[in-house]
C-alpha cells in the first residue's frame, strides 16, 4: 500500500468557512477526549492534529487532504460530543456545527466512529449510532486507547463489547494511538471501506 502524503487544509468554526467540495470526505467522530486527533496523528504519522488531555481541544473542522497513491481524500476531525464541563450555549453550538456540516456536504464516504476500548459504546455513543443511521451514513467502529486494557485481557473485552451490540461495516478495529503496529491495518481498512463506497454509489448511479 502506498505511503499516506498530508496536510492540514481547511480549519472551519461554521459552515461559512467548510471548504468547497472534492474529493470524498471521512469523518472522525466520537466522545470528547477519546483519541480522534491522536489517531489522525498516527495514521498521518506525524504531529499535526492538537492532542490534549483535557477534554475540549478540537473546536473547529479540520479537514487534512491525504494522498495515498492514487487515492485522494479528507480525513475530517470533528470536535468531541460529551463534553460535560461545556455549557448549554456551546452544546447547542456544537449541534448546530456538526448538524451544518452533515446538511451541507455530498460527499462524506463514511464515518469513523471512536469508541474507548475501556468502556465500550455509552450511551451518547448509541446516541450518535442512531443520528447516523437516520442519515444513511456508513460507520466504521475503531477502538481507542487498547493499550489500556492488558493484553490477556483484550480479546475476551473485545468480544463482549461486539456481542452487546455493535454495527459496524468491517469488524472494529482494535487501536492504539500512542503505538503505530495497528495502523497500518487501519490505514487499509479505511481505503477499503472508500472504495467500496465509491463502488457503490457509481452503481446506484449507472441505475437511473
Ligand atoms: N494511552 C492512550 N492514550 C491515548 C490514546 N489515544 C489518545 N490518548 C490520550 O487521550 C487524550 C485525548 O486525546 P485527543 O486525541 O486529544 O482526543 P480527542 O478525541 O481529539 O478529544 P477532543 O478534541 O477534545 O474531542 C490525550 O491525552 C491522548 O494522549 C491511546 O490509544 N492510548
Ligand atoms: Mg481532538
Amino acid at each position: 500500500m502506498a505511503a499516506w502524503r498530508s496536510e492540514l487544509f481547511c480549519t472551519a468554526f461554521n459552515k461559512g468557512q467548510l471548504p468547497p467540495e472534492s474529493v470524498p470526505e471521512i469523518v472522525f467522530l466520537g466522545r470528547s477526549n477519546v483519541g480522534k486527533s491522536t489517531l489522525i496523528n498516527a495514521l498521518l504519522e506525524r504531529k499535526i492534529a492538537k492532542v490534549s488531555s483535557k477534554p475540549g481541544k478540537t473546536r473547529s473542522i479540520n479537514f487534512y487532504s491525504v494522498k495515498a497513491g492514487s487515492a485522494d481524500f479528507y480525513l475530517v476531525d470533528l470536535p468531541g460530543y460529551g463534553y460535560a464541563a461545556r455549557g448549554a450555549d456551546e452544546r447547542r453550538g456544537w449541534w448546530k456545527l456538526i448538524n451544518d456540516y452533515f446538511a451541507m456536504r455530498t460527499k462524506i464516504s463514511f464515518a469513523v466512529h471512536l469508541v474507548d476500548f475501556r468502556h465500550g459504546p455509552l450511551a451518547n455513543d448509541a446516541e450518535l449510532t442512531e443520528w447516523l443511521d437516520q442519515m444513511g451514513m456508513p460507520r466504521l467502529v475503531v477502538f481507542t486507547k487498547t493499550d489500556k486494557i492488558s493484553p490477556g485481557k483484550r480479546k475476551a473485552q473485545y468480544n463482549a463489547h461486539v456481542r452487546a451490540g455493535i454495527d459496524s461495516v468491517l469488524p472494529p478495529f482494535m487501536t492504539c494511538g500512542v503505538n503505530d503496529a495497528s495502523m497500518q491495518k487501519l490505514r487499509d481498512g479505511i481505503i477499503r471501506v472508500m472504495q467500496e463506497m465509491i463502488r457503490l454509489d457509481e452503481a446506484e448511479a449507472n441505475q437511473v
